[in-house]
C-alpha cells in the first residue's frame, strides 16, 4: 500500500493512523534520533554523548544486545535511531529532585501514563515512603541502606526476599548482586530474562548443551547463504542488525522473514551510515515474507523438516548431512519417523500456511550451503516455545548448520547485558558447578534450593510470602503479566526497593515502606576511591567488552549500582567478603569473576583489548556438544498450536518503534503508520468486518483465561495487514490481558504472544 493510499484519520482517542511503511531507516530515522537528542540533551551534550556510543573506548549502548562490528570497521556514528533515543533518554538534562515528590503524591503519579512518568527526568536523590505516607521524602544514603539491611535481617527466612534484575546492569553489578542474595541465603533471583529468552536457553541447553546462540555478526554479514528471521522485528528492536543484513544481501545471501506482520524492516533499507542509503535507493532485505499464523511456527518448522525428509527419502544422501549427523548427533530415526507420519491438513491449519508456501521455503533451504536462523520474542513467548525452538535446532542439525561459518541458531537478545547477567549468576537455578566455585571463592555455602523466577515471584508476592522486594533496574509491575494482580500484590510486602535511573510505575505500587535509590547510567563517569571505573558487558554473540561513561553524573548524590549493592552488603554482613575493596576497585570484582565463571581467564587483560573477547561456546568453537552423552539431540516435537475458540482472536503484544520495553519515548509507531497514541489494536480488515466492526471503531479487548475477565478498555481498532485471526497491541498497555498462569512449558515464560481475546464495542454491545 502506498503511503498516500489511506487518508490520515484521527480517532476518538486522538490516534492518527496512516499506512504502514515499506522502507526503514534513511533520513526519517536520522531526523527522529536527532530530534530526541536535541530535546533531551541540547547540542553539545548530544555530540559528545552520541560519538562515544559503541566506540572502542566509549560506552556500550544501553538499548539492545546487538554486537558491534570489528574495532577497525566501526563508523563514526556507530548507533541507530533507537540507540540514540535510549541514550538521550538517559542523558537528559531533566531531573526529578526531592521537591518533585513533595509536590506530587504517589496517588497523583499513579494517574499518569508510562511516558509521562519517565519523562520527568532522572532521579537525583534517595527518597523514602514511610508507612502510611502519601509522598516520598528525602533520606540519606546511610539511612536508606541501613533500613534495607534491617528489614532483610528481620525476616524469619531469607527466602522471604526477592531480588529482581533487569538486563541493563553490568557484569560487575550483577555479580556483586547475586553474591549478596546468595550470601543472605536465597536463590530468589528473578530477572527480565524469565519473560524474554528463557525458552531459547532451555531449548538450546536441552539440544546442543549450551543455552546461547552459536553465531557471530560476521557469520550473518559475511558467510551465511540463507538467513531466516522468525518472530523478530529487527527494524525496530535491533536496527543495527539491518546493516549486517544489508551486507549479507549485497554479497548475494537470501533472507526469509517469518512473521504475521509485514514489518517495515524487512522491506527496503536505507542505511543511514552510508551516503547511498541517505539519498539513493535502498536495499530490499527480505526475499520472502512468510505470513505465519501467530503461534504457528512449531507446525511450520515441522512441515519444513517433513519436506526435507521426503526429499531425502526420494534421493538419499542429497539433502541431509549424514557425516555430521552420524558423528555429532542422535535421535534422527525417531524424528524421521515422526515427520513422515505428519498430516498436512493439521500443519496447514496450525501454521496458517499452505504446503506450497512451506515447500517454497524448502527450496531456499536446499539451495543454501549455510543457514542461520535468528529469532526473538515472536517465538519465545508461547506455550509451545521450547519445542518450537527445539524443532528449529532439528532443522539446523539436519544439514549440519552449526559450528561452521555462516551457520547456526541465533537467538537475538533483548536488553544490552541480559546475556551477561545470566553468565554472572543472575538466575534462580544456577547449576551446582557455579555454586560450588562461588562458595569456594568466598568461603561460604550458597543455598541450593531453586529460587523464584518472575512468575513464581508474583505468585509468592500475591500469597503474602515476600517481605522485601528489591529491584536492580527494570519495571517489574508494568513488564510482568496480569498487571492488576501484580500491582496489588506489591502491597503485601513490608518493604519495596528500586535502584533506578528514572521514575516508573513499579515505584508507585509499593509495600508498607518503599525506597527509590538513584543510580548512575551507562553514559556517566563512575568515579570510585581508586579512580574512574569501567564496567563490562556481554552482547548477543557472547563478545565481552568494556563500557565507560563519558558524562558528568546527573547529580552528585547518584551512586553506581556496584556501590549501592556492595554498600548494602556491608551493612548486612560487615566487610566479610571484601565488599569495600570490590566497590573501590572493580578490578577486584573481575578477579573474582575470573575465578568463578568459566571462560573469563585473564579477564582484565583480554577485556581491554580493542573489541574485547569472545566467551567459549563449544558448539560454535569445535562442534562440541556438552549434553549428557556429548551428542546434539534431535528431538520429536509434535506440532501443537493454541486453540482459539470460535469468535475469539489470538493477540500478540509487541513493541512500537518509539519505546524500549516499558520506557515509552513517544506516542507513535512510525513504521506501522501510528501517530499520537498507543491504545490501538491491529486487526485484519476481514476479521473486523466479520464482527460488524470497522477501522476506527473503539473496542474493549477482553481475555477470559481461568474464568476471570481481564478487560483492556477503549482501544482503537486499526485495519492492518496481519494474518487472519491474529491481532496485535502494544506492551505494556496490553499486559493486564496476559494471564499469570499461562506460561511456556519448560521455561515458565508468560505467553505474551498468544493471548486469546475477544473484541467488544466499547461501552457495551458484544460483537
Ligand atoms: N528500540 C527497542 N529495541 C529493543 C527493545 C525495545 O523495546 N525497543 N526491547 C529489547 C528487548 S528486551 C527484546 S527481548 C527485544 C525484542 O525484540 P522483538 O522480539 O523483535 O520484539 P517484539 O516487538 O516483541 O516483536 C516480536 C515480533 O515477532 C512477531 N511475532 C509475534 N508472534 C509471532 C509468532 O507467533 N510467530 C512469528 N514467526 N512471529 C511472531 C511480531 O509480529 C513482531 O514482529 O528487543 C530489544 N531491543
Ligand atoms: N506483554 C508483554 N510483556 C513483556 C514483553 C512482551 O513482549 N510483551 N517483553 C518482556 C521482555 S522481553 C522483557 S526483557 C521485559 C522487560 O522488563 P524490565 O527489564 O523490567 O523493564 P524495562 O522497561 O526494560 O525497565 C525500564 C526501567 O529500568 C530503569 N533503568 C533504565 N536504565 C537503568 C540502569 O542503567 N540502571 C538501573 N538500575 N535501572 C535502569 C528505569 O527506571 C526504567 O524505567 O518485559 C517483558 N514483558
Ligand atoms: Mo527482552
Amino acid at each position: 500500500m502506498g503511503e498516500s493510499a489511506r487518508n490520515i484519520v484521527i480517532s476518538d482517542e486522538g490516534v492518527e493512523v496512516g499506512a504502514p511503511k515499506t522502507t526503514s531507516a534513511g533520513i526519517p530515522g536520522v531526523a527522529a534520533s536527532m530530534r530526541y537528542a536535541m530535546a533531551e540533551m541540547g547540542p553539545q551534550r548530544s555530540l559528545k554523548t552520541l560519538l562515544g556510543l559503541n566506540q572502542v573506548h566509549g560506552f556500550d549502548c544501553p538499548s539492545c544486545a546487538w554486537p558491534d562490528p570489528e574495532p577497525g570497521e566501526r563508523k563514526t556514528a556507530e548507533f541507530c535511531e533507537n540507540g540514540a533515543k535510549a541514550v538521550a533518554w538517559e542523558a537528559t538534562r531533566k531531573r526529578v529532585r526531592p521537591d518533585f515528590f513533595a509536590v506530587h503524591s504517589v496517588a497523583e503519579l499513579r494517574a499518569l501514563d508510562d511516558h509521562d512518568l519517565e519523562h520527568f527526568g532522572r532521579l537525583t536523590d534517595p527518597v523514602y515512603l514511610a508507612p502510611g505516607a502519601t509522598h516520598y521524602a528525602p533520606i540519606s544514603w546511610d539511612r536508606a541502606l541501613q533500613l534495607v539491611a534491617d528489614r532483610l535481617l528481620a525476616m524469619p527466612d531469607p527466602n522471604r526476599a526477592v531480588f529482581y534484575t533487569s538486563g541493563r546492569c553490568s557484569n560487575e553489578a550483577a555479580f556483586a548482586y547475586q553474591l549478596l542474595a546468595r550470601r543472605l541465603g536465597t536463590n530468589n533471583l528473578p530477572d527480565c530474562s524469565n519473560m524474554c529468552h528463557d525458552s531459547s536457553g532451555t531449548a538450546l541447553t536441552q539440544t546442543i548443551g549450551v543455552g546461547k546462540g552459536t553465531v557471530t555478526r560476521a557469520d550473518i554479514a559475511e558467510h551465511a547463504d540463507l538467513i531466516i528471521i522468525a518472530g523478530q522485528n529487527p527494524g525496530t528492536n535491533h536496527p543495527r542488525m539491518l546493516t549486517a543484513l544489508e551486507e549479507a544481501k549485497r554479497r548475494g545471501a537470501k533472507i526469509i522473514a517469518i512473521n504475521p506482520l509485514p514489518e517495515a524492516g524487512f522491506g527496503e533499507f536505507r542505511n543511514p551510515q552510508s551516503p547511498r542509503g541517505l539519498v539513493g535507493r535502498g536495499t530490499q532485505l527480505a526475499d520472502e515474507l512468510v505470513p505465519v499464523r501467530v503461534n504457528g511456527d512449531l507446525a511450520l518448522f515441522n512441515g519444513l523438516n517433513k519436506i526435507l525428509t521426503e526429499r531425502e527419502d526420494a534421493a538419499p544422501g542429497t539433502v541431509f548431512d549424514h557425516d555430521f549427523l552420524r558423528t555429532y548427533c542422535d535421535g534422527l530415526d525417531a524424528c524421521m519417523t515422526a515427520w513422515r507420519a505428519l498430516d498436512w491438513a493439521r500443519i496447514e491449519e496450525q501454521s496458517g500456511l499452505t504446503r506450497a508456501q512451506i515447500g517454497a521455503i524448502a527450496n531456499y533451504v536446499t539451495a543454501a550451503d549455510s543457514i542461520i536462523v535468528c529469532w526473538a520474542m515472536g517465538l519465545t513467548q508461547h506455550k509451545n516455545a521450547v519445542p518450537t525452538i527445539r524443532e528449529i535446532t532439528n532443522f539446523l542439525l539436519l544439514r549440519g548448520n552449526i559450528g561452521r561459518p555462516g551457520a547456526g541458531p541465533s537467538p537475538i537478545r533483548g536488553h544490552s547485558n541480559v546475556q551477561g547477567d545470566r553468565t554472572m549468576g543472575i538466575w534462580e537455578r544456577m547449576p551446582d558447578s557455579f555454586l560450588d566455585r562461588l562458595g569456594a571463592e568466598f568461603s561460604f555455602s550458597p543455598p541450593r534450593e531453586i529460587g523464584y523466577d518472575t512468575v513464581e515471584s508474583i505468585r509468592a508476592l500475591r500469597d503474602g510470602k515476600v517481605d522485601v522486594f528489591v529491584a536492580l533496574g527494570g519495571n517489574f509491575v508494568a513488564a510482568t503479566p496480569d498487571t492488576l494482580v501484580t500491582s496489588e500484590s506489591m502491597a503485601n510486602c513490608k518493604l519495596t526497593v528500586h535502584v533506578a535511573t528514572k521514575l516508573n510505575r513499579s515505584h508507585l505500587y509499593h509495600g508498607d515502606e518503599a525506597l527509590l535509590l538513584p543510580c548512575l547510567g551507562r553514559t556517566e563517569i563512575d568515579e570510585q576511591a581508586t579512580g574512574p571505573q569501567f564496567v563490562t558487558v556481554e552482547d548477543s554473540m557472547a563478545m565481552v567488552h568494556p563500557s565507560e561513561g563519558k558524562l558528568k553524573p546527573g547529580s552528585p548524590n547518584m551512586r553506581s549500582e556496584v556501590a549501592i549493592v556492595t554498600g548494602l552488603a556491608e551493612r548486612l554482613f560487615g566487610d566479610d567478603l571484601g565488599w569495600s575493596r570490590m566497590r573501590d576497585d572493580y578490578r577486584v570484582i573481575r578477579k573474582h569473576i575470573e575465578h568463578v565463571v568459566p571462560g573469563f581467564h585473564s579477564y582484565e587483560e583480554r577485556v581491554t583489548q580493542p573489541g574485547g573477547f569472545m566467551l567459549p561456546r563449544p558448539p560454535h568453537d569445535s562442534r562440541t556438544f556438552t549434553t549428557d552423552n556429548g551428542k546434539a539431540h534431535l528431538t520429536v516435537n509434535p506440532p501443537t498450536a493454541v486453540e482459539v475458540p470460535d469468535g475469539c482472536l489470538l493477540l500478540q503484544t509487541v513493541r512500537s518503534h518509539d519505546q524500549f520495553n516499558t520506557t515509552v519515548y513517544g506516542l507513535g509507531d512510525r513504521y506501522r503508520g501510528i501517530k499520537g497514541g498507543r491504545r490501538v489494536v491491529f486487526v485484519h480488515a476481514d476479521d473486523l468486518a466479520e464482527r460488524g466492526l470497522a477501522d476506527g471503531d473503539i473496542v474493549d479487548v477482553i481475555n477470559d483465561f481461568g474464568g476471570v475477565e481481564r478487560r483492556a478498555r477503549r482501544f482503537r481498532a486499526v485495519a492492518y495487514p496481519t494474518t487472519r485471526g491474529c491481532v496485535a497491541a502494544y506492551f505494556p498497555e496490553a499486559n493486564l490481558l496476559v494471564p499469570l498462569d499461562s506460561t511456556a512449558e519448560g521455561s515458565n515464560t508468560p505467553t505474551s504472544k498468544s493471548v486469546i481475546v475477544r473484541l467488544e464495542r466499547a461501552g457495551g454491545s458484544a460483537v
